[in-house]
């Protein structure tokens, strides 16, 4: 029997067969009627058998979840409905009571009941009750009534359960719907296991894996879950969901859930992005693995990758999907004409739009002709908006050429053949960005206006991004002019990307895809605590050591200060210990005009100006983890700060670090002197691309003052 077969009632395992398709459970404009509709046309075609409707933004589904439907609302839903039986879907109608219903107050269970007994009126006879993303905390009524969250929540679903007659399919999402959120453990949480022994067995529990938006789904932890249940469960998949990131879209393929699970699971639902025609893919690609497993129990080998998984090719289930899609997109739909003047059309007559073609006449302008999509235009696009937790393989590489390029930013201008590596790597990255702008410009006159213009906004951005990235490669090579659009004082809006909420992820730690470049793990613990008198001698002999290092010597401000010769201000001092003892100090002074004075006369005047404090950092080449120093240097300028400075500046003698802590300091701008023959701290300097040398009159000749505005 065929896949498709199944979906008129049987399945692999016995009469009830595996539940598979969409919920529509996102947050944020819930679809249109014709999009759902289409949607159904869809699940049929490919041999889909559900659709949850479930959007978290539909005022009645929800927020207003008591009140009944109108004529009009009616009248719309028992079309949809309808349209999902002619289109063998079933259509399970959920509702969230859970922001704020009394579960101990019959009148509210009678509200629960009285709502869904109008949907049954309208021809549905599958019903959801979820209680997902809600408060844990019970009311003082409930807390009398209930023993807990799980008994109330129970109480009322199994009530509504048998009012509504015991429905064939019947789902409770229950508040704890993934490992993560599962005190102490799957196993041992009280919540689940009540739910697993009080919920009739007849009732479905959706899971979405082990965590919100699982990367992996594995076998073990559904055989986990599922004895704590007392029955397997309905994965609500959140893989391609984006309703959390306005900046992504997901069109990789279904993926990482091993298509061993399907007969230890009840179904398969996938919650995918909030825009519905970017969809196919998400969709597409789900009814493929569905189809892995044969009505005999056994699995299609042919059609899978053998290595990772004998079922099911994420990477041929993709190419299916796009060569579909790209059908879809070349196809006309009823997007044409001005904007807005949607025109009525239907699928037996096809739009004539250029009924009287214009042609130019001689010496006039040809006219424009687009260039047609292809299937690698569509690869290209999945690749650079894959899945949550991965890259496409074009992505990934434009990443990992990108940061090559930086990283041996040096090689550019050398001159051995270093220098041809990193130019011909460039001219490869640069062709992979051109070939993202093709792709832009193919998609965005494709014919299918209703598919682009959900797309529109992500390879508008995308197109933007790589843009940025290809014009800093061409300022790095010495080629582009260096501030257009990356460095300038006054840049473009689309120079700066993200908003507010890109500002504040770039101020947090662990910014961007850790899995990438990973440095190698910190072994090492360090500790940064107070310097005090006891610690002058060993500090003492940190500086001698550095002082080793420099071969010929002018004297720097700092020297005096970590030398011992003048003590730090009060506060403003920090040593690093590893397991060797004191391996770095950060000492300061907030105000180091007379030590200036006495080092260097007047030189330095119209810095410390501006920056009245200086920072010595000395640490030690055995600490190779940069972030010790960064934390040390940090803790000294919030000192200083709070010293009620304006600005500092330093002599760097060792770390590069340095930078970035004096930019959050606040400080207006930075200067650094360095010894020529420092040639670390000089190639440090370079690499960072930022600071300019600055022309001080009186310098010695072995003093180099490297300066940048913050
Ligand atoms: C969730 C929400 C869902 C949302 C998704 C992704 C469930 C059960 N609920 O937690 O509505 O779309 O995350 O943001 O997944």
């Amino acid at each position: 029997m065929s896949t498709s077969n199944r979906t008129e009632g049987q399945s692999s395992r016995g009469t009830r067969r595996f539940i598979s398709g969409v919920v529509e459970g996102f947050y944020g404009r819930p679809w249109t009627m014709e999009q759902r509709t289409e949607l159904f046309q869809r699940e049929q075609k490919w041999g889909l058998n559900t659709y949850l409707y479930a959007p978290k933004d539909d005022y009645k589904h929800r927020t207003y979840w008591r009140e009944l439907y109108s004529a009009e609302e009616a009248e719309q839903l028992i079309a949809l409905i309808s349209a999902a039986k002619q289109h063998n879907v079933d259509f399970i109608y959920a509702i969230s009571p859970g922001l704020d219903i009394t579960f101990s107050n019959p009148k509210e269970v009678s509200a629960l009941k009285r709502k869904l007994d109008q949907v049954k009126e309208f021809g549905c006879s599958s019903f959801s009750l979820l209680f997902d993303d809600i408060e844990t905390e019970m009311c003082a009524a409930d807390k009398e009534a209930f023993s807990s969250f799980a008994h109330a929540q129970v109480a009322v679903t199994n009530e509504v359960y048998l009012h509504l007659g015991q429905p064939e399919a019947f789902l409770f999402c229950p508040t704890d719907y993934c490992a993560a959120f599962c005190s102490p453990s799957v196993s041992q949480s009280s919540y689940l296991n009540t739910v697993g022994e009080k919920l009739l067995p007849g009732i479905d529990i959706l899971w979405t894996g082990p965590k919100v938006v699982s990367h992996r789904i594995s076998v073990e932890s559904i055989e986990e879950v599922s004895s704590v249940l007392k029955r397997a469960p309905v994965i609500w998949d959140n893989l391609q969901a984006n309703d959390y990131d306005p900046q992504r879209l997901f069109l990789g393929p279904y993926k990482d859930r091993p298509t061993e699970l399907i007969p230890k699971l009840r179904g398969v639902l996938s919650n995918p992005n909030c825009e519905f025609y970017p969809n196919f893919v998400a969709v597409h690609t789900l009814a493929t693995w569905c189809k892995a497993f044969t009505t005999e129990g056994g699995r299609h080998v042919e059609k899978g990758d053998e290595e990772t998984d004998p079922g099911y090719s994420p990477q041929k289930a993709l190419t299916l999907a796009l060569s579909d899609w790209l059908q879809e997109l070349m196809s006309t739909d009823q997007q044409r004409g001005p904007a807005g003047l949607k025109k009525a059309s239907s699928d037996q007559e096809p739009l004539q739009t250029h009924e009287d073609p214009y042609v130019p006449g001689p010496g006039e302008n040809p006219l424009y002709t687009a260039e047609p999509l292809t299937l690698d235009d569509l690869k290209l696009l999945s690749d650079l908006f894959y899945l949550p937790y991965e890259y496409g393989t074009t992505a990934r590489t434009m990443l990992e050429e990108l940061n090559w390029l930086k990283k041996h930013r040096q090689a550019a201008a050398a001159q051995t053949q270093e220098r041809e590596e990193w130019h011909s790597k460039a001219q490869h990255f640069d062709s992979r960005c051109e070939d993202v702008v093709q792709m832009f410009n193919r998609l965005s006159n494709a014919p299918n206006r209703s598919v682009l213009y959900d797309l529109y906004p992500y390879i508008c951005d995308i197109k933007s991004g790589v843009g940025l990235a290809r014009a800093y490669v061409k300022t790095l090579g010495g080629r582009g002019r260096p501030s257009s659009l990356l460095m300038s004082d006054d840049p473009e809006p689309w120079g700066f990307r993200g908003g507010l909420s890109g500002e504040f992820q770039r101020m947090l730690p662990g910014h961007g895809n850790k899995d990438l470049f990973k440095e190698p793990p910190m072994t090492q613990v360090y500790c940064v605590r107070s310097y005090s008198e006891e610690d002058k001698t060993e500090v003492q002999r940190i500086f001698e050591e550095m002082q080793r290092e420099a071969e010929e010597r002018s004297p720097l401000i700092s020297d005096r200060l970590s030398a011992g010769e003048v003590p730090p201000s009060p506060h403003c001092a920090f040593v690093l210990e590893d397991e060797l003892g004191i391996c770095g100090s950060a000492l300061a002074l907030t105000d180091a005009k007379a030590a200036a004075a006495e080092t260097q006369g007047e030189r330095r005047d119209s810095v410390l100006k501006d920056f009245p404090s200086l920072v010595a950092l000395q640490v030690l080449p055995r600490v190779t983890d940069p972030s010790p120093a960064r934390r040390l240097i940090g803790q000294l300028l919030s000192s200083i700060r709070s010293s009620g400075s304006r600005g500092g500046f330093c002599e760097l003698r060792l770390i590069g670090q340095l930078l970035s802590s004096i930019r959050s300091s606040g400080s207006r701008g930075g200067f650094c002197e360095l010894r020529q023959g420092n040639r670390r701290m000089l190639h440090f300097y370079s690499e960072l691309g930022s600071f300019k040398p600055v022309q001080i009159d009186g310098l010695p000749q072995d003093v180099i003052v490297m300066a940048t505005s913050l």
